[in-house]
This record gives structure tokens, sequence and C-alpha cells, in this order.
């Protein structure tokens, strides 16, 4: 990694087949940072168990995901992509960390609060001290910018409270991170209820497109897409559906919000969610190629697989030792 550009780490769970949200929100927009800074992008596996997972479904997911990772254009030699469980300082700083954080805040979290409500018969600790992990995640690799959406923004405000709590106690050990809310970052609602976000661990697959979703089957979904009665093609928080497809539509061609109104000012709601449809299809139709060339050639994932966790560790290394020695570890014998 070159040492006079700025770090930035971001994260994502395999916890479903990646959605057009997280390409046009997330994916998308890393790919434009990887000449600019060192960008680490992990395959967070192990912030996924705080729900339950079916283990043959986590194992293809995380596969997946990093595949899709590198179809969408993150170029593997230049960003480390790798799995959260390959670099087992993560769990140790998480564990630290811990001890640096106080029930309180935690108690504070609203995903702890939504995610414990949607799963009441399963609020175990793991999902009570998932910021504390995260926080190890980001403060491991010295990270200067955190790309992520806005419901992310209170683990990342924990996360600098504690890096600034270590930081008085101990002396500077950890760089504290800022927040990085991408230029066009478009948030993508889902399709059936447009009030909510487009989210991959939806059970309702009609909410969603996949990013490995058939052409067909995107058309079908978007012409199924819940609209409004008016049919006119316009911008509007009173029109959540069609405000839903203009920003994909604009995310997925580079128009501009006012252009593509222009565009469709005399067009109906069909024939307008064709164009919408045909848009998302071009877009994601080279990404779908490249993931299926990808899918074949097994020893080339499993060497980035393998050589990008090791990159990972011994940066993460880096910090821990310096923890360690802080805190009062002794240090290993050699
Ligand atoms: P889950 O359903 O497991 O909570 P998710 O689909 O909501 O997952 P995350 O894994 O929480 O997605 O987020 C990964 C990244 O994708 C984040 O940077 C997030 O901001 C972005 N992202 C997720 N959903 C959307 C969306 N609907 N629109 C724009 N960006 C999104
Ligand atoms: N909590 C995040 C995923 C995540 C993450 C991170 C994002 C885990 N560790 C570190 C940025 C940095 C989510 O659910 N989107």
């Amino acid at each position: 990694m070159a040492d006079d550009k700025k770090i930035i780490f971001s994260g994502m769970q395999p916890s479903g087949l990646i959605t057009l949200g997280n390409y046009l929100g997330a994916l998308n927009n890393w790919t434009k940072l990887q000449d600019d800074y060192n960008c680490l992008y992990c395959i967070v596996d192990m912030h996924a168990i705080t729900v339950r997972q079916d283990p043959a479904k986590l194992r293809k997911q995380s596969r997946d995901l990093l595949i899709q990772y590198i179809a969408c254009g993150l170029d593997p030699e230049k960003n480390i992509i790798y799995y959260q469980s390959h670099v087992p300082q993560h769990a140790e700083l998480g564990w630290i960390l811990n001890c640096y954080t106080y029930m309180g805040e935690l108690n504070r979290m609203t995903q702890f609060k939504e995610k414990s409500s949607k799963h009441a018969d399963n609020i175990n600790a793991g999902l009570f001290t998932y910021p504390t992990l995260m926080a190890a995640d980001i403060l491991l690799y010295q990270t200067d910018l955190v790309p992520v959406g806005e419901d992310q923004r209170q683990h990342l405000e924990l996360t600098r409270d504690i890096a600034g709590r270590f930081n008085t106690i101990y002396g500077d050990t950890f760089k504290i991170p800022e927040g990085y809310i991408g230029k066009v970052g478009a948030r993508i609602m889902a399709l059936q209820e447009p009030t909510k976000k487009m989210s991959k661990s939806d059970e309702n697959k009609n909410n969603t497109i996949a990013l490995m979703d058939e052409p067909a089957v995107i058309m079908n979904k978007i012409k199924r897409a819940v609209t409004d009665s008016d049919n006119q093609v316009r911008f509007s928080e009173e029109k959540p559906g069609i405000s839903n497809l203009l920003n994909i539509y604009c995310a997925s061609t580079g128009y501009t919000l006012a252009e593509a109104e222009k565009e469709f000012e005399n067009v109906g709601y069909g024939a307008f969610k064709t164009a919408v449809g045909e848009a998302v299809v071009a877009n994601l139709e080279p990404v779908q190629a490249k993931v299926r060339e990808l899918e074949k050639n097994k020893d080339y994932i499993d060497t980035i697989i393998k050589v990008n966790a090791e990159k990972a560790g011994r940066l993460a290394d880096r910090t821990l030792r310096k923890v360690h020695k802080k805190i009062g570890f002794s240090a290993r014998i050699k």
C-alpha cells in the first residue's frame, strides 16, 4: 500500500444477494475511489452471524459477494478484498474495545433496537456488541474515511468516541475516522413499498432487484413496481414510487433528475417503466457476464481470498501490537 494515500475501509454483510441498492448506493461509488485511496473492503461474515444464518447459504453468499465486488469493478490488486473471519485480529480488537465501551452507549443504538424487535427470539450478546466489532474493523487499519449509508452514521460516531476515549487514556493510538457519503449517494427504495429502503435481507423478492436477476425478471419487477394514479413522471415527495424509479433511472444512466423529467414529460408510466427497466438491464448485463466468467475461475478467486487476507492481517497486526503494548499485555516471547 502506498503510504501517501488516505485509507478507506468499508464492509458489507453477506446476508443475502446484493441488490441494485447496494450496487448504485455503494459498490458503484467504491470503484471510483480505487486509484486515489488505499481501500479495504471486507465481507463481514462475523457481523452476519449476529442473526441466525444457514451455514451453506452463508458460505455461498460470502463467495458470491466477493466475486460480485470484483465483477462490479473493484480491482483485487488495488483494493484489499477479504473475509473478516480470515483476519482474527478483528475479533481480538473487538474484545478489547468491548472493555472501553459502555452498556449505555450500546443501548442507544437504533440498529440494535430494530434488530432485536425483528429477531425477538434471538437477542444475543453479539447483536448488542455489534458496534464494537465494527469499531474494531475500522480502527485496526488506521482508517481515514468510511463510506457508509446514513443508517450507519450512529455506529461511526460511536467508533469515533471509542477511539477518542482510548487515545485520551493511552496517548495517540487510533486515527479518528470520518464518514464518507458519496456524491451520488442514491438511496434506492423497495419497489413494492417505496417509503422503505431496498434491502438484501427483505423477504419479499418483488421489493428488490438482485444484481444477478435475469433481464426478464428485472423488467417484470419494474413493471410491477408500485406507483400512483396521476400519470406524471415527476420527482416529488408525494410520489415515492415514481421518484424512486426516476432515481434508479438517473443513477443507471448518469442523467440528472431534470433531464430525466424532461425526457419523460409526455410519456405514460408504462413506457417510462420500460425505459427504466432497459437502463437497469444495460447497466447490470456486463457485471453479470463478468460474474459468470469469474465463477469459472476457482483458482484465481481462491488466490485472491488467500493473498488479500494475508495483506489485511499484516496491516491489522501493526495496530494490534501497538494496542497490546499500551494496555499492558506482555510481549510475546520469540
Ligand atoms: P441488510 O438487508 O442485510 O441490512 P442492506 O441491503 O440493507 O443489507 P448493507 O449491507 O446494510 O445493505 O449495506 C451495504 C452498503 O450498501 C452500505 O454502504 C449501504 O449504504 C448501501 N445500501 C444498502 N441499501 C441501499 C439502498 N437501498 N440504497 C442505497 N444504498 C444502499
Ligand atoms: N454495519 C455495516 C457493515 C459493516 C461496516 C463495517 C461498514 C461492518 N463493519 C466497517 C463500514 C465499516 C452495515 O450493516 N452496512
